[in-house]
């Protein structure tokens, strides 16, 4: 059955088109750098927000119907699959990322939704035979439930953590089924509410427990991709210990995870912690803990995840930037956790979305490059930095050098205004300008 059958599979028609059903930048299989665009950007389907989100918010419920036609449960996530094929499909999209709950829910025990859930798998993986449409990573909702009210690494009961860890490691079987290259954690429950009921030294080693067994038991089962911590710093809870990439980084090194977890960067996760998205991309890089990116973007105004589809063309350049920068992606990719609108409720709005979403990566992307390519930033960066190469700086930077030496040096030097230059930022700002809008 087709779902969506006013709508083809999207064109790309370049920059001069003007109709609304067509891609003005994403041209999958175009060459860039000897890999098809749609190689570089790696985008992936939310099966959250697209198969399931319905606009349900804290003051109204849902306005878009997200039932694909069937009432029961089991069917409904198989229809949930048919769509979903067919979006991607449509949209030239090459990857989805989902949570357990999304592709099966909770029926009366474990062991009943451990085997539903097998069996939409299954399901899942028929398709991707078929289609050669691949899994991003995988995850499990362990925050919706109300077992997991004080969390569920971080719970202070040890049965919610023995829960937590069983339906951790069938997500994690269920990603190796499916082929996915990433196992993402994002702790939404873990973290606190008020101090006066929390022992976090005993919760953070939970966590970590926690997390030390999930590489463990998906080491065993053949799980070669890579683990991804989320960093989000607060909602649903009131502070969340993954508050970002630094501080995530901290954690990871203290438990010895370092070497198995990357970072899966949300852009409005990194402005709920009031860094920019780029910040957050630039720190994992600079740790080499660069993994996945979760695109979307949130509204300035807003203190909240409002996960919006990203539009926003200067920082899906900066971002960009940082991901070539990175080296491109390996395991990760961009994977849009974003939402259309409560009022943007039909199902053209899927495609609009998409559609409005993957265009700014690929410009943003096209953006990127050129930068890099221009040079100018890269050169005025080298340049500025210069000092590190020779005589003093590069004696520090090679360890030759104690506080005596650089105290003699001082001394003999002088004040050192000479070598002060200005930092440009104005002049830099106007370079990005220039290039994003001659392109
Ligand atoms: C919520 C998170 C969530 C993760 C996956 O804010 O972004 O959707 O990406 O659990
Ligand atoms: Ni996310
Ligand atoms: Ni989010």
């Amino acid at each position: 059955m087709e779902y969506f059958s006013n709508i083809g599979k999207i064109p790309y028609e370049g920059k001069n088109s003007t109709n609304p059903l067509a891609f003005k930048y994403y041209n999958p299989d175009e060459m860039i750098n000897g890999k098809p665009m749609r190689e570089h950007l790696k985008f992936a389907l939310s099966w959250w927000h697209t198969m399931g989100g319905d606009g349900t918010d804290m003051f109204g419920c849902g306005t878009a119907d997200k039932t694909w036609g069937q009432a029961d449960p089991t069917e409904r996530a198989k229809a949930k699959v048919d769509a979903a094929f067919e979006i991607m499909q449509k949209l030239s999209i090459d990857y989805f990322c989902w949570h357990d709950r999304d592709l099966s829910p909770e029926y009366g025990s474990l062991a009943e939704t451990n085997a539903k859930l097998d069996e939409v798998a299954d399901y899942i993986k028929a398709k991707q035979d078929e289609t050669g449409l691949k899994c991003l990573w995988g995850t499990a909702k362990c925050f919706d439930h109300p077992r997991f009210m004080h969390g569920a690494g971080t719970s202070p009961s040890a049965d919610v953590f023995a829960f937590s860890a069983a339906q951790i490691k069938k997500a994690l079987e269920t990603t190796v089924k499916l082929g996915g290259n990433g196992y993402v954690f994002w702790g939404g429950r873990e973290g606190y509410e008020t101090l006066l009921n929390t022992n976090m030294g005993l919760e953070l080693d939970n966590m970590a427990r926690l997390m030390k067994m999930a590489v463990e038991y998906g080491r065993s089962i053949g799980f070669t991709g890579d683990f991804y911590i989320e960093p989000k710093p607060k909602e649903p809870t009131k502070h969340q210990y993954d508050f970002d990439t630094a501080t995530v980084l901290g954690f990871l090194r203290k438990y010895g995870l370092d070497k198995d977890f990357k970072m899966n960067i949300e852009a409005n996760h990194a402005t709920l912690a009031q860094h920019t998205f780029q910040h957050e991309l630039a720190v994992a890089r600079t740790n080499g803990a660069f993994g996945s990116i979760d695109a979307n973007q949130g509204d300035v105004l807003l203190g909240w995840d409002t996960d919006q589809f990203p539009t926003n063309i200067y920082d899906t350049t900066m971002c960009m930037y940082e991901v070539i920068k990175a080296g491109g992606f390996t395991n990760g990719g961009l994977n849009f956790d974003a939402k259309a609108r409560r009022g943007s409720f039909t199902p053209e709005d899927i495609f609009y979305s998409y559609i409005a979403g993957m265009d700014a990566f690929a410009l943003g992307f096209k953006a990127a490059l050129k930068l890099i390519e221009d040079g100018r930033i890269d050169k005025f960066i080298d340049d500025r930095y210069a000092s590190w190469t020779t005589g003093i700086g590069k004696d520090i930077v090679d360890g030759k050098v104690n506080m005596a030496d650089l105290e003699k040096y001082a001394l003999e030097k002088g004040e050192v205004t000479d070598s002060l230059t200005s930092g440009r930022q104005e002049m830099l700002e106007s370079i990005v300008n220039n290039i994003l809008f001659t392109l």
